[in-house]
């Protein structure tokens, strides 16, 4: 099935815990704190692999979640790592959040990584708290937990050349013959029902075609398939026309050709203003030498002109040679320019105090690193609390807005009394 969008719901792992525990030995007591940190939290990193051509993966399946660590242990034993989930993605998708549509990654390269979601970090046993003053901490740090986010995943193929034509021109037989690529070929529109690409190899040159399927008069209102599928030849660097000069399917080909631009036109997004190379198919076929003098004479030499047969191979080579030498002219492929959108870890810590009558509740990232690293039912965690409320000038600021003893004050959902 070739899915070319998809829409998933990513989460990397959350950090282990660090515990609280103390070294015992048979028939001791009092032995120090040995309580391990947790394990990080697992990534998810996207990469591009070549060998895939659609986001199939990513239909049925929406969620990926990456493992999460795991807690610490006695004996200062470290908590694991959760599992990295490595997303493999064609080469060519862009993704994007879903939220601000901003762009993260455009998975240009062949073995491209991008991290988009950062487990989170494990928590600090209670080993780690031990010092001059605090022999025996009874607390450690809850691991960081993390927010799964949704991002759009959309495939647009990297191709140097787009074929583009009416259904039945030959584009598919082209493909096929130009390259290594095995598209269906058959004689009733609509027979290519999504994008192919194939590799061209002449001389010491190579380029990448895409085949597409094809589009008729209103594409861009709709009709036939639509110009969905000109999302895929957007990137490329130039367009080969084809058009069955033979007529026998009873349409003029100057028509075709001028109702194709047009349907080029109103899709907009430069594919319109690509360089062309007009490929007069079918000339295998009675007559068609007369009407493709009379189309030439129409162009009037606004484009490059190929007569040939993509059946019998007749003018292959000539086709080839033009393309290498319009691709030599023009930029190489390159990603998108985009500025790059990356999920942040809040890294402030910002907090801000909201009065509801005697109730101060404080809110901000400051609380959200508090909670974590207070374990409430704990004299020495709450007294560090304390210091951090007073070293912040949090509490003068409670004062000032009239906070007393008498006052709730609400930090991460707990109650406390307002102390100096
Ligand atoms: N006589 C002749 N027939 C051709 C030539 N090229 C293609 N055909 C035939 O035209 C029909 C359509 O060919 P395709 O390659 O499937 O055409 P397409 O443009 O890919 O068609 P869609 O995928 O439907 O858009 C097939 O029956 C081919 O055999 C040609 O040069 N000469
Ligand atoms: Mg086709």
């Amino acid at each position: 099935m070739f899915i070319d969008r998809a829409k998933i719901t990513i989460k990397a792992g959350d950090g282990g815990s660090g515990i609280t525990s103390f070294i015992h030995y048979k028939g001791k007591v009092g032995g120090g704190p040995d309580g391990g940190d947790g394990g990080k939290g697992g990534d998810i990193i996207f990469v591009a692999d070549k060998h895939l051509s659609t986001l199939a993966d990513y239909y049925y399946k929406t969620k990926f979640f990456a493992e999460n660590g795991s807690n610490g242990e006695p004996k200062e034993c470290f908590g694991k790592s959760g599992k990295d989930l490595v997303l493999k993605v064609p080469l060519g998708t862009v993704i994007r959040d879903r939220e601000t549509g901003l762009i993260i990654a455009d998975m240009f390269y062949d073995g491209m990584k991008k991290t988009v979601l950062f487990g989170g970090e494990g928590g600090k046993g209670n080993a780690r708290f031990k010092n001059a003053r605090r022999h025996a901490p009874h607390f450690s740090q809850t691991g960081e937990k993390t927010d799964s986010k949704q991002v759009l995943l959309e495939l647009k193929s990297i191709a140097d050349v787009g074929l583009v034509g009416f259904p039945n021109v030959g584009k598919s037989t082209l493909l096929g013959k130009l390259t290594n690529a095995k598209p269906k070929i058959a004689n009733y529109h609509f027979t290519t029902l999504s994008p192919n690409l194939g590799v061209c190899t002449y001389y010491d040159d190579q380029f990448v075609i895409a085949d597409i399927p094809g589009l008729i008069e209103g594409a861009s209102d709709g009709a036939g398939l639509g110009t969905e599928f000109l999302r895929h030849i957007e990137r490329t660097r130039m367009l080969v026309h084809v058009v069955d000069v033979s007529g026998v399917e009873g349409r003029d080909p100057y028509e075709d050709y001028k109702k194709i631009n047009a349907e080029l036109k109103k899709y907009g997004k430069e594919v319109y203003g690509l360089k062309q190379i007009v490929v007069l198919n079918k000339t295998d076929i009675a007559g068609a030498e007369e009407k493709a003098k009379e189309f030439k004479k129409k162009l009037r030499g606004k484009h490059e002109v190929v007569e040939m047969s993509a059946i019998t191979g007749a003018n292959i080579d000539e086709l080839k040679g033009k393309i290498v030498e319009v691709l030599k002219t023009l930029p190489p492929l390159k990603p998108l320019e985009y500025e790059e959108f990356e999920y942040k870890k809040p890294e402030k810590l910002e907090y801000e105090i909201l009065k509801e009558g005697e109730t101060f509740v404080i809110v901000g990232t400051l609380v959200d690193v508090l909670k974590r690293n207070v374990v409430m039912d704990d004299m020495q965690s709450l007294a560090y609390l304390h210091k951090v409320l007073r070293d912040r000038g949090i509490i003068k600021e409670l004062r000032e807005m009239g906070a007393t003893e008498k006052s709730t004050i609400i930090i991460g959902g707990e109650a406390f009394e307002l102390l100096d």
